[in-house]
């Protein structure tokens, strides 16, 4: 107790190094969603991997769910200003989607496409980073309908727009294309520690 300023102080010091500019944490889970929450029948769920097109892979839920498995705690940041830290999630990181395929990747960026009609873009290289994964569980439980289950993108380290829910299909395009936000104002890229939230003209 009477060391409590202290360590007060030091608790405030890591989570002000941890907390972007511009937010502010929440310890609830905000939903955050442009439309109604699709319903994904898992008998019908189906992930595609594809080169514009082009089909490169795709898994129905029970081989998706046979791939290798990775849990992880992370903290998320949604460009509307909240934050949530230690986030605990499981899926298949991209890495191990991308060699479960036994492709090359064809090209540098990709659009992340969901049920709802909702996407967005994401470079490869912030897909390989060991922790951007299709996200399967959150807190030990199956991810629930409103937070984009049966499966999600997670790219923690981009604001969270970029985690798109009820996923679909991974699509490699050659050149750099906007997704739902980012046609609409975002930031193509959305490094919340760059507060990259809008785009340029
Ligand atoms: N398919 C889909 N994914 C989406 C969205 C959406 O409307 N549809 N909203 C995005 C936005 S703007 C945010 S902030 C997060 C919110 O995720 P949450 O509802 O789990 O907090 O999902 C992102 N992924
Ligand atoms: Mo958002």
């Amino acid at each position: 107790m009477a060391t409590r300023g202290f360590s007060g102080r030091g608790r405030n010091k890591e989570q002000r190094e941890r907390l972007p500019p511009g937010q502010s944490l929440v310890s609830g889970f905000p939903v955050l969603s442009a439309g109604p929450t699709p319903v994904v029948d898992l008998n019908h769920w189906k992930l595609e991997l594809k080169h514009g097109p082009r089909l490169l892979a795709s898994w129905d839920w029970q081989q998706f769910n046979a791939l290798p498995q990775t849990r992880q705690t992370v903290d998320i940041h949604c460009v509307t200003t909240w934050s949530k830290f230690d986030t605990v999630w499981q899926g298949v990181l991209i890495e191990d989607l991308l060699s479960a395929a036994g492709i090359e990747a064809p090209s540098k960026h990709l659009l992340a496409h969901c049920f709802d009609d909702y996407s967005t873009n994401v470079r490869l290289a912030d897909l390989q980073t060991g922790k951007a994964m299709v996200a399967t569980h959150y807190d030990d439980q199956p991810l629930t309908a409103e937070h984009g289950g049966p499966a999600r993108l997670l790219v923690p380290h981009l604001y969270f727009w970029k985690s798109a829910k009820w996923l679909n299909k991974l699509q490699f395009v050659q050149i750099e294309t906007a997704g739902f936000w980012e046609l609409r104002g975002y930031h193509l890229r959305g490094d919340p520690f760059e507060e990259q939230r809008y785009g340029g003209p």
